[in-house]
This record gives structure tokens, C-alpha cells and sequence, in this order.
């Protein structure tokens, strides 16, 4: 990474942390839950008020970035990658985890450049960890380099995925359908932890050898593909192409073959693209 945006990245910390810090303790209150797309696609006012935080803060320091971010695009916002230096933000990747309490929530901060990744931030903030990828720079979780797993057998391996919040009949067939034919392979297990974000960042620490989902947002991926590609990791679309950050699909292994074989096994369906709305 250039050096240039080394000062982009140490805020995208400690505007993380700060972030971070207004969720936990939203925790303690009751939550209030409101619906977007459908009625299992929840946000809640800490979605907003976080989103607001970071995005004020990022352009007061950065007045000529752009900005992706969850909560401005459901409120209308344009969802458009240029060449511009872009923050693309999820407040709170795991928000139906958030709403019950579930520990795995995380502040995603992606950040891109002529539309290649520079760097992710991604701080799962119940558990107080803050993991990093810098272009050229390598991984890292508190300060401890983070290295994907070294496993080449698909066999031995734990397989994360999440169950996303479509719930038409034809799509649950193909991502259950996905999951058995992985689970059958066999692997040793499949996982979720409710983010993406968080779950990518497990493949970049070595404790799952992918994470692969159809239906995700650029917010929910950019970040965690920083941080993964800098622990040794690959990212490519589910049709084994190159990665697309606005296309809603994405596998992420230790290796190729692992991912390879992940592939194989996807019954892929139709999602709108981030950017399809001019
Ligand atoms: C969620 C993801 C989760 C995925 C959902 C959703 P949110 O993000 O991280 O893994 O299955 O479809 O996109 O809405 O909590 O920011």
C-alpha cells in the first residue's frame, strides 16, 4: 500500500474503535427494530447513528472522499464504486446477531482506491478484537500477524457460509442444497457467525479454510477481502472468476484449491448488483 494512505487506515482504527465502543454499550439497552427490504432484514437507530458517526468523522478529515455505506444506501444514497478514494462502511455487520444479543457484531470499514482495495478494518466489537489488512502490509488481529491455514484436503477443513435473509422458496432449495453438497464431501463442519465480516476474517486467521455467500453487499465483504488477500488468502467470485466487489457474490479460502472445490459445488442464483441502480 502506498504510504499515502496510511493515515486513511490509522483513522479507520480509531474511528472503528470509537464506533465499536457506541454499539456495546447500545447493547445494554433495549433495541428497537425496524425492517428494509423485508421483515427479517432488520436495522435499528445504532445502525444509523453509527454509520452517521463514521461517515462525519471520515469527511472531516477526508472532506474529498467518497462513501459507501449500508445505511446511506437504504435511505437512497447511490451505491457507485468510481476511481474516487472510497470508505465503504457496514456500522454493524450482524445487525440480526445485535438485535438478540448474539456476540458476533462487527464495524466493517473497507476501503478502495481506483477501485482496488487499500485496506480493511474490521472490529468485532463484543469481543474487543480489531483486525486489519494493508495492501503490501500484511494482516493482523491486536498487533498478532494473521495467517490463513496451511490445510490442502477439503476433508479436514470447517466451511463458513451464512443462510441470508431471502426467504424465497427456489433460493433456500439452492443454499441448502450448496450446503449439503459441501457438508457430504465431507468437511468436518459448517459454520456461520452471522457476519461476513467476522467470518472472513476467521479464514484470515486460520480457524476456517473459507467462507463463501450469495446475497452479501460489497459493506459486508470489502473490508474482510483486505484482510484475507494480506493473511495469504484468496478471494474470487462463486463462478471461480475474478472478485467483484459489487456483484453480492463471493468465495474467500486459504488456497485455491480449497476454493476451487467450493466452486464446484455452489448452485448459484440470481442477485441484483450493488451498482445496478444508476
Ligand atoms: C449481514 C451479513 C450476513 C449475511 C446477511 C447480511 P448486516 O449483514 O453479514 O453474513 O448473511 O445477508 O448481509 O445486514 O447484518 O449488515
Amino acid at each position: 500500500m502506498a504510504d499515502q494512505w496510511q493515515e486513511a487506515f490509522d483513522h479507520a482504527v480509531a474511528v472503528a474503535r470509537k464506533a465499536g465502543k457506541v454499539v456495546r454499550d447500545a447493547l445494554q439497552n433495549e433495541v428497537k427494530v425496524m425492517h428494509k427490504s423485508s421483515s427479517v432484514d432488520l436495522v435499528t437507530k445504532t445502525d444509523q447513528k453509527v454509520e452517521k458517526l463514521i461517515i462525519a468523522s471520515v469527511k472531516e478529515k477526508f472532506p474529498t472522499h467518497s462513501f459507501i455505506g449500508e445505511e446511506s444506501v437504504a435511505e437512497g444514497h447511490k451505491c457507485e464504486l468510481t476511481d474516487n478514494p472510497t470508505w465503504i462502511i457496514d456500522p454493524i455487520d450482524g445487525t440480526t446477531n445485535f438485535v438478540h444479543g448474539f456476540p458476533f457484531i462487527a464495524v466493517s470499514i473497507g476501503f478502495a482506491v481506483k477501485k482496488e482495495l487499500e485496506f480493511g478494518v474490521v472490529y468485532s466489537c463484543v469481543e474487543d478484537k480489531m483486525y486489519t489488512g494493508q495492501r503490501g502490509k500484511g494482516a493482523y488481529c491486536d498487533g498478532v500477524q494473521l495467517n490463513v491455514s496451511a490445510l490442502k484436503e477439503i476433508n479436514h477443513s470447517i466451511i463458513l457460509s451464512e443462510l441470508g435473509s431471502n426467504r424465497d422458496t427456489i433460493v433456500v432449495n439452492k443454499i441448502f442444497s450448496t450446503m449439503q453438497k459441501i457438508l457430504c464431501i465431507p468437511v468436518h463442519g459448517i459454520r456461520g457467525c452471522g457476519t461476513a465480516a467476522t467470518n472472513m476474517c476467521m479464514v484470515a486467521s486460520g480457524a476456517a479454510e473459507a467462507f463463501f455467500e450469495i446475497g452479501i453487499h460489497c459493506w459486508d465483504i470489502a473490508a474482510g477481502a483486505a484482510i484475507v488477500r494480506e493473511a495469504g488468502g484468496v478471494v474470487f467470485d462463486v463462478d471461480g472468476g475474478p472478485f467483484d466487489l459489487m456483484s453480492r457474490r463471493m468465495v474467500c479460502a486459504n488456497n485455491k484449491i480449497i476454493a476451487d472445490r467450493i466452486i464446484k459445488e455452489i448452485d448459484v442464483f440470481h442477485v441484483e448488483r450493488d451498482d445496478a441502480k444508476k
